[in-house]
């Protein structure tokens, strides 16, 4: 197809390619597929059942699942009043002070972000999150805010799900209009792992808010204040949503010898990001380092010199972080961050139905419905199942976070990425690595997207067989990953006390680095010209309306959207296809029922599978909606 675009092209055809022709013209991949939408199903499900899908590394042929028991809910009552509707009413200022003045503690969900991003490297589906979305909002009005949205999930739904991250959020959004929905967003970096132009992250915050987000979890993974400030100005300015500016914690406030990251060090950030107009203050602890009796200290410190609330984000990675919970709660946070029982503790976050019960009979305990709770999260225990190939591995805590530092939502991405290099063996010396790296590169702030250059950086030193010392001895002799060097070059900002000098220069060789805002590097898109070129692109898909929110997943991934885009015109839309089917097809037999839109719903039976003939094509026969269909797919193995 790629070269039937070429021939057919304009230029092409006028004799006017130039060395540029394709690079200069995106449209040259997008691929043309105008088929029926039955045909599409059948033929992804023919692919799944002959080649597998590509993101299951590891399928078990022996592994049976549980249907899931949805907890009950009345379709027809109305959404009792919750957080959502409080926020309509009083405006975001108004808000915040009222949840200053709350006594009871108060409870975000993150199942469905952070939870299965720390523990199923992100692969929930919006499938499996709609089935329950509606009864939660209605069982549970008392929850401060869902975290539905932002961090990898975005990038996910459209790499591997072949999902519209838009469309999950304007869903969820409906199924649960009474309750604050939060994101999670990278400053500058947006739901990226690099610096955007300052215009489209203005218009991404835009688009987040009208699109459904309430509450908007900023931070910069540097602690980078010149990141912060402009993305907590575009909400205050450019939606009535809440800016939750936020403080990443690394290290131990406690240890003597940490001159840097101290409690003052983070007192003074967050009156930084009070003063640049944040309504909330986060505190984001995403690798579990804030033992219990550090978040006593710092939570009582913030709460003594800040006048807006606390929110509190942890990882359960070692396991104790419920005690920090319980000091944090004691040294007055208003909010803190919890995952429901089944998708909780380990690298996501701690407990939500043993929080409730911790504090029942409390002076702070909160009015959630427990036992609707406990079936929420046997829900999830029962569909987490269905993800079993991308769970870490991990069984129990472990004390070694305080050494290497990985934050809950890397770790379970991290084993993955080993194993693509060949090094699951070798998981081990990777996150002692990490550890060895972090303090190389002078004790940085590690999180989306410094983070993963730590990572980067581990992996390759283990799968080159090289040691810190060899790095500093012949640094020179050395070509970095990619993401070490726009690292060192200031391409995420700039780090708490600034670089290792040597280092830097090790690393750069002859690159200058520089040091104010990686976006004053980056001018503003022309946005309404790319806008109009972005549709002559991409109009072939007839099944749906492309948009301008494409345009923004199209302007932060281009790559990962065009590829996004081309699985849509050849399979059309998968989501309402079953997770099982998604991941693994279909057994001989079996019967599926799929809503498609607009009601129309298809019943597809697999019949049999052909051999591979002459050419490796398999015919695999089924039958929809009760008539014989059959459809051929290559056989690539
Ligand atoms: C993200 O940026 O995706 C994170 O979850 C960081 O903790
Ligand atoms: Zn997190």
């Amino acid at each position: 197809p790629f070269l039937d675009n070429i021939l057919k092209h304009s230029t092409f055809r006028q004799g006017l390619v130039t060395v540029n022709f394709i690079k200069s013209n995106p449209d040259l991949f997008v691929f043309k597929a105008p088929r029926n939408r039955a045909t599409k199903l059948i033929t992804y499900l023919g692919d799944v059942i002959v080649n597998g899908n590509p993101d299951v590394k590891k399928k078990d042929p022996n592994k049976t699942f549980v249907r899931p028991n949805i907890p009950k809910f009345d379709t027809n009552a109305q959404y009792p009043e919750g957080t959502k509707d409080l926020l309509n009413k009083m405006g975001p200022d108004k808000f915040a002070q009222w949840l200053l003045n709350e006594k009871k503690i108060h409870f975000t969900d993150t199942t469905m972000r952070d939870a299965h991003q720390s523990l199923l490297a992100t692969r929930m589906r919006t499938f499996d999150m709609l089935k329950v979305a509606e009864g939660y909002a209605k069982n549970h009005p008392d929850i401060f805010s869902m975290e539905v949205w932002g961090g990898a999930t975005f990038d996910v739904c459209l790499r591997f799900l072949q999902e519209n991250p838009w469309e999950r959020l304007r869903l969820l959004r409906k199924a649960m209009p009474n309750l604050l929905l939060q994101m999670l967003i990278r400053g500058s970096n947006g739901v990226g792992y690099k610096a955007y132009s300052d215009n489209i992250i203005g218009e991404f915050v835009e688009k987040s808010w009208e699109n459904g987000v309430d509450v908007f979890r900023i931070f910069d993974s540097l602690n980078w204040m010149k990141s912060l400030g402009p993305c907590i100005e575009h909400v205050r300015t450019r939606t009535k949503g809440l800016a939750e500016g936020s403080i990443c914690y690394t290290n131990d406030i406690l240890n003597p010898e940490n001159k840097k990251y101290n409690l003052n060090y983070y007192v003074n950030l967050a009156k930084e990001i009070e003063g640049a107009g944040a309504h909330i203050l986060g505190v984001k602890d995403m690798a579990g380092l804030l033992k219990p009796y550090a978040a006593y200290e710092l939570i009582s410190a913030l709460k003594s010199e800040l006048k807006i609330p606390i929110h509190l984000h942890t990882h359960d990675t070692s396991s104790i972080q419920a005690a920090t919970y319980l000091k944090a709660i004691e040294a007055g946070v208003d909010v803190v961050d919890v995952a429901l029982g089944g998708l909780s503790g380990l690298t996501s976050q701690p407990n939500f139905n043993s929080l409730v019960e911790m504090m029942k009979f409390h002076e702070r305990a909160s009015d959630i419905n427990i036992d609707s709770l406990n079936e929420y999260s046997n829900y999830w225990e029962v569909v987490r199942e269905y993800y079993y190939p991308f769970e870490s591995g991990l069984k129990a805590g472990s004390g070694e976070v305080y050494k290497h530092e990985i934050p809950g939502g890397q770790y379970s991405n991290l084993k993955p990425q080993a194993q693509g290099l060949g090094l699951e063996a070798r998981f081990h010396e990777i996150t002692k690595m990490y550890g060895e790296v972090n303090k190389l590169f002078g004790d940085i702030i590690k999180v989306t997207p410094s983070s993963k250059v730590v990572g980067d950086m581990a992996q390759y030193l283990v799968s080159n067989n090289l040691s810190i010392q060899d790095v500093i001895e012949r640094g020179d002799s050395i070509s970095f990953p990619q993401s070490v060097v726009d690292l060192f070059k200031g391409e995420l900002g700039q780090p708490v006390g600034g670089f290792p000098k040597k280092l830097q220069k090790l690393v750069l060789k002859d690159q200058k680095p520089y040091t104010d805002r990686p976006n004053a590097h980056i001018p503003p898109v022309d946005i309404e010209k790319e806008y109009q070129a972005f549709k002559k692109i991409f109009e072939h898909d007839l099944s749906r309306n492309i948009d301008f929110t494409d345009f923004l997943s199209y302007q932060l991934y281009p790559k990962v959207f065009t590829d996004a885009y081309n699985k849509h015109l050849k399979y059309d839309n998968l989501m309402n296809l079953p997770t099982k089917n998604f991941f693994y097809g279909m057994d001989i037999g079996e019967e599926i029922i799929v809503h498609l839109d607009k009601g129309k719903t298809l019943l597809v039976t697999l019949d049999s599978i052909g051999k591979p003939n002459d050419d490796g094509m398999v015919t695999v026969y089924f039958k929809v909606n009760g008539q014989g269909r059959s459809v051929q797919i290559k056989d690539t193995s």
